[in-house]
Parts: C-alpha cells; sequence; structure tokens
C-alpha cells in the first residue's frame, strides 16, 4: 500500500500505520484522511489481528493542519470535522484492537486519533492535549466527547478549557495511557504487548472489543445482554477448546 501522508507495514498478523508528515510533527490535513480512510479500506484483506498507529519524527500528530484550516469558511469546517469524526469512528469500530504507540507531540487532532485507538502506550516525552481553544476553536474531531469518556468530565473540562498538555506521567494517572516507557523502547514495548493481544484467543478478542466499544454507547442492561450473547457464542468453539486445553495442560490451538 502506498500513500502520501502515512506509510503501512506489516510484522506478521500485525499492521502498523505510521503518520509521515515529520517536518509538520506529522499535522492531519485533508489527505491523511483520505490515506487512512483508503488504507482501513484496504486492511480487510490482510487477515491482521492488530493494528499499530504511531508517528514519525517527534511527534505523534500536532493536531489538524493549522495553515489548511485556517482558509476554510464554515461549510469546509463542518464538512472537515465531520471527515475527521468519520475516518476516526472507522479505527474505533476496526474489529481488530488498535494500538497507539505515541511519540512526542499528540496534540489536538493527534490526541483525538489516539483517543480512538483502543489502548494507548506512551513514550515518557509523551505529550497530550486539546490546544485547540488557544486558537479561538474547539475540538472538531470528537475530542469534547472521547476525552469525557476517557478521563471523566471534570478532569477533560480541566483540560479542555486550559489547554494545559498532559504529560505522560500524568496521562498514566488520569488512565488516559496504559503503559510509559523509555522514547526508544516506545516500539519495542507495544509489540511485545500488541504479541500479548494477539496470542489470545482471536475470537475472544474481537468479542471483547465489540461488546466493550459498544457499552460504551448503550445502556448497562442492553450491553449485559449483548455481552451474554457473544460470550455464548464461545461455546462449543474457541472457547471449548480454550478450557479443554486448560484442563489438559497443554496450550490451546485456535
Ligand atoms: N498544523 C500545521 N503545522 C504545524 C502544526 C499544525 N497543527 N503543528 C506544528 N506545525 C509545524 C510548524 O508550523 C513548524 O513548521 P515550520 O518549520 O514550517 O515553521 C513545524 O511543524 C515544527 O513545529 P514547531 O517549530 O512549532 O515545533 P516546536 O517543537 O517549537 O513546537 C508544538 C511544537 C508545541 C507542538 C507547536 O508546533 C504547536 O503548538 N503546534 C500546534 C498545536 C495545536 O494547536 N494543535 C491543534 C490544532 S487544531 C486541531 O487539531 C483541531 C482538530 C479538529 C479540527 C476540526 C476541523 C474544522
Amino acid at each position: 500500500m502506498e500513500f502520501t501522508t502515512i506509510l503501512f507495514d506489516q510484522k506478521d498478523d500485525i499492521g502498523i500505520i505510521t503518520l509521515n508528515r515529520p517536518d509538520v510533527l506529522n499535522a492531519l490535513n485533508k489527505t491523511f484522511f483520505d490515506d487512512l480512510n483508503s488504507c482501513l479500506d484496504q486492511l480487510g484483506d490482510l487477515a491482521l489481528k492488530s493494528l499499530i498507529i504511531t508517528g514519525k519524527g517527534k511527534a505523534f500528530a500536532a493536531g489538524a493542519d493549522i495553515s489548511e484550516m485556517a482558509g476554510m469558511n464554515q461549510a469546509e469546517a463542518y464538512s472537515f470535522s465531520k471527515r475527521g469524526q468519520a475516518v476516526f469512528n472507522r479505527v474505533e469500530d476496526l474489529v481488530m484492537p488498535v494500538i497507539a504507540a505515541v511519540n512526542g507531540y499528540a496534540l489536538g487532532g493527534g490526541c483525538e486519533l489516539a483517543m480512538a485507538c483502543d489502548i494507548r502506550i506512551a513514550a515518557k516525552s509523551a505529550r497530550f492535549g486539546q490546544p485547540e481553544v488557544n486558537l479561538g476553536l474547539i475540538p472538531g474531531f470528537a475530542g469534547t466527547q472521547r476525552l469525557v469518556r476517557h478521563i471523566g468530565l471534570s478532569n477533560a473540562m480541566y483540560y479542555l478549557l486550559t489547554a494545559d498538555q498532559i504529560h505522560s506521567d500524568e496521562a498514566l494517572q488520569l488512565g488516559l495511557v496504559q503503559k510509559v516507557c523509555e522514547d526508544e523502547e516506545l516500539m519495542d514495548v507495544t509489540f511485545k504487548i500488541t504479541e500479548k493481544i494477539v496470542s489470545k484467543g482471536p475470537q475472544a478478542v474481537v468479542k471483547i472489543k465489540k461488546v466493550a466499544v459498544e457499552g460504551t454507547i448503550t445502556d448497562f442492561d442492553t450491553g449485559s445482554e449483548r455481552e451474554s450473547e457473544e460470550f455464548k457464542s464461545l461455546f462449543g468453539n474457541e472457547g471449548t477448546e480454550g478450557m479443554k486445553a486448560f484442563l489438559e495442560k497443554r496450550k490451546p490451538e485456535w
């Protein structure tokens, strides 16, 4: 796969998308959303079990491309916002788990992309934030929605309103990231975690993601019912093999 603003690579059954506009700290322009969308279209053919998203250079992504946005009128801004939301929703809705390996800045749209992933691993130097208010703007790629879901209303309000950057250690405390590691170890640590996930029951992994993500937008009882249905579907199936393997003290054959 060849794109202008991203690189796609594959290691076994793990895909790696690298944002590739390092000269502008991987600022997200319209071409980026076309590229990411087209890459997501093609992922289905590869039978991947997981996807890692990271950034080239000293940033994950420093936000939407301000030089492109500055000339937009209201209709164009609305359409750019909707486009970004739709493409990031596709990341969240992928059947496979998506891991963000966050190097350096993940600001504005960069933070919004990281939040659309299922798990975030941060290098010590990572800095998250929604600085739009500094520009007289608000987040436009669902940052007002996902930041609240990830760190709660009061914490989200603080960072949305002050535009303070969230250092990696604070992000860990807030639950915005799940692991922090030395900068030079970011990809190794991310691969180890991703490989651990990929080694688990493949159907169970997909179903956990599906039920948990769906649960964020349904009520508790509906989510619990979906859990029971998916739980049931693993019997006479992968789950039966997993339990049998445990009892026979051997590795499961998925
Ligand atoms: N857009 C365009 N170019 C950028 C961006 C950006 N978001 N961020 C950095 N760059 C460029 C710089 O202009 C600079 O280019 P050049 O070398 O040509 O001058 C280059 O990247 C390197 O940046 P700096 O020299 O500024 O690097 P520093 O290390 O000094 O500073 C910062 C790094 C602190 C990250 C700084 O670059 C910065 O503050 N960037 C902007 C961060 C920001 O405000 N992000 C939010 C953008 S708005 C947004 O994301 C809204 C999303 C929803 C949009 C909805 C659609 C309508």
